[in-house]
């Protein structure tokens, strides 16, 4: 039984076969190769510990043959919450290895986002670590017990009792021979991304094999990745951006080394990359600024580092042309999305380019169409909607028949969300969305999901989330607020959304208080206008 997911038509899947994109070969290949071609050489850098590429197989097969002696195998699903450490790329290549397809949760989840995603894939196996506030007592993990009628498998990091250790399964594989194991077939579904979403419950993208190992060489090879390679990964290890473009797997692809950090914070990422001599990082804009701010100081630190690949949200250009000026390296812009498709620019493109587009598409075969108000393509320069299909871009979410109708054409394009204009060299600008979301600094906040959390306090009659512009993290949230309480606090509101268990980065950062919301023609909340009201109201000098 594999896991159902909405699949490429028939003709389009034997074109991207003809033209070796999709190669047949499960995630796994990229670990083999390596345990073969160089097993002793470092994959995986985390603290103190060094991982070599004969270590990660072995770590990740011990747990693999566990998890299958446990009975679990091809058709199930895995919830995994880690933060950025050894054990996460253990896990992933654990379980792809035992066919098991997991969703990645940020580490800044909580039970509201952790609860919906076990809703949705029905997990029979949860990894997640003690230190997480979720997991520091047994209640989050018997509310989930009760949804599976008691067949979860639970393996936590720092747990004492060896039968739900993760180090512990990890550390050997079972006594006595373990059944037969293997991936997934390349073409099925091999783990889920996450969407930064614009409705109300996260949604889930199924990514197979397939579509998702050709993003990866292609990747590598777009950035020039070697053995030499030392990645600095400081970005949450499950996004899209730090996991496959090329990210981690692209490093494994090409025999490098991950350097982990658990964060963007520039001293510490700048003592990782003095030490370990790292030569290339990723990073959203909002983490960009404070490099630059801070690198001044330690310009010495930083000579190993060639490449800054930048993506995620915005970057203004001023911001772009000073990164080889203060930390002495190359900038790469990156315009990606969890649902497949990613643009970049490349690496022998002239600076203009790289300082004022969000770079091209990875394959010949990324179809991009760009279209105005009536539907209709517009012509190079113009500004309109995000439309794509392709070799790596998924063709519908998990279980979202009505969503899926709502943001893709009968061609099977997928509407990103994004308002873009093309170059007359075939590069992207992002120029603003028409998705209800708030890009706080590379985290995305579906509106829709806050304001009916909102909604849920007794006090609130209706709720708008827009964004604010913001110095630092580019954009923030600020939700207004209608009630028939004139004593309605914000931090009460803040409490409400706190005991509903909802991520912290999406805690509105302002409220404001409206007599009605305004509405649109079509009697949908005019979300323009409160953006325009709002932005007079708070200048960026009182949103320090
Ligand atoms: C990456 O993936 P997601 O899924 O977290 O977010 C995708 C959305 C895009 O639709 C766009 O709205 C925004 O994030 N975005 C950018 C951008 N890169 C992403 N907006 C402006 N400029 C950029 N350079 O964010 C992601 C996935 C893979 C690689 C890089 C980023």
């Amino acid at each position: 039984m594999n896991v159902e997911f909405q699949r490429w038509p028939e003709e389009l899947a034997a074109h991207y076969r003809s033209c070796a994109y999709w190669i047949d070969q499960p995630l796994t290949r990229i670990l083999d190769q390596q345990r073969q071609t160089r097993p002793a050489a470092p994959a995986i850098v985390c603290g103190e510990r060094t991982l070599s590429y004969d270590a990660l197989d072995r770590l990740s097969s011990n747990l693999a043959a566990r998890l299958v002696a446990k009975g679990l195998g091809p058709g199930d699903t895995a919830l995994v919450q880690l933060p950025n450490l050894a054990e996460f790329y253990i896990a992933f290549f654990a379980l792809l290895k035992a066919g098991i397809a997991p969703v990645n949760a940020l580490y800044s989840h909580r039970r509201h986002e952790m609860t919906a995603y076990a809703r949705q894939i029905e997990p029979k196996l949860l990894i997640a670590s003690r230190q997480h506030e979720l997991f520091r007592t047994e209640d989050f993990i018997g509310s989930l017990q009760e949804m599976q009628d008691g067949a979860l498998t639970v393996l936590l990091m720092d747990e004492a009792d060896p039968a739900s250790s993760l180090s512990h399964w990890i550390e050997s594989a079972p006594e006595g021979v373990a059944p037969d194991y293997g991936p997934t077939p390349p073409g099925e579904v091999a783990f889920f991304q996450l969407s930064g979403g614009s409705t109300g419950t996260p949604k889930l993208i199924p990514r197979t094999h397939n579509d998702y190992d050709y993003s990866v060489r292609a990747s590598a090879e777009i950035c020039d990745l070697t053995p030499e390679t030392r990645f600095l990964c400081a970005l949450p290890a499950g996004h899209n951006f730090p996991l496959s473009s090329p990210g981690a797997l692209g490093v494994f692809h090409a025999g490098g080394c991950v350097v982990l950090a658990p964060n963007p914070e520039p001293l510490a990422c700048f003592e990782l990359i003095r030490k370990h001599k790292v030569t290339m990082a990723g990073l959203v804009p909002s983490a960009v600024n404070l490099w630059l701010q801070a690198a001044p100081d330690h310009r010495n630190a930083l000579e190993s580092l060639k490449l800054l690949q930048v993506g995620g949200a915005h970057f203004p250009e001023s911001h772009a042309r000073l990164v080889p000026q203060i930390l002495g390296c190359k900038l790469q812009q990156v315009f990606g999305m969890a649902e497949g498709l990613v643009n970049y620019t490349r690496l022998d493109d002239p600076d203009e380019l790289v300082f004022t587009t969000q770079g091209r598409p990875i394959s010949p075969d990324d179809e991009i169409k760009i279209v105005g108000e009536d539907g209709q393509p517009v012509p190079d320069g113009e500004t309109g909607r995000l439309a794509t299909r392709g070799p790596y871009t998924f063709r519908g979410y998990f279980r979202s028949p009505e969503h899926n109708a709502d943001v893709f054409d009968e061609d099977g394009f997928y509407y990103s969300g994004d308002l873009v204009c093309r170059t007359g060299e075939g590069y992207l600008r992002v120029v603003g969305r028409v998705k209800d979301q708030i890009n706080r600094g590379g985290e995305k906040i579906a509106a829709e999901e806050v304001e009916s959390l909102l909604l849920l306090h007794p006090d609130v009659r209706e709720a708008a989330l827009v964004a604010i512009q913001d110095p630092a993290l580019g954009e923030k949230s600020c939700a207004v607020i209608v009630s028939d309480n004139s004593c309605i606090k914000p931090l009460a509101l803040r409490r409400h959304l706190m005991s509903l268990g909802v991520a912290d980065y999406k805690l509105p950062d302002r409220f404001s208080f409206a007599d009605a919301i305004p509405l649109t023609a079509f009697g949908k909340p005019d979300k323009k206008k409160l953006r325009m009201d709002l932005a007079q109201k708070f200048t960026p000098a009182l949103t320090q």
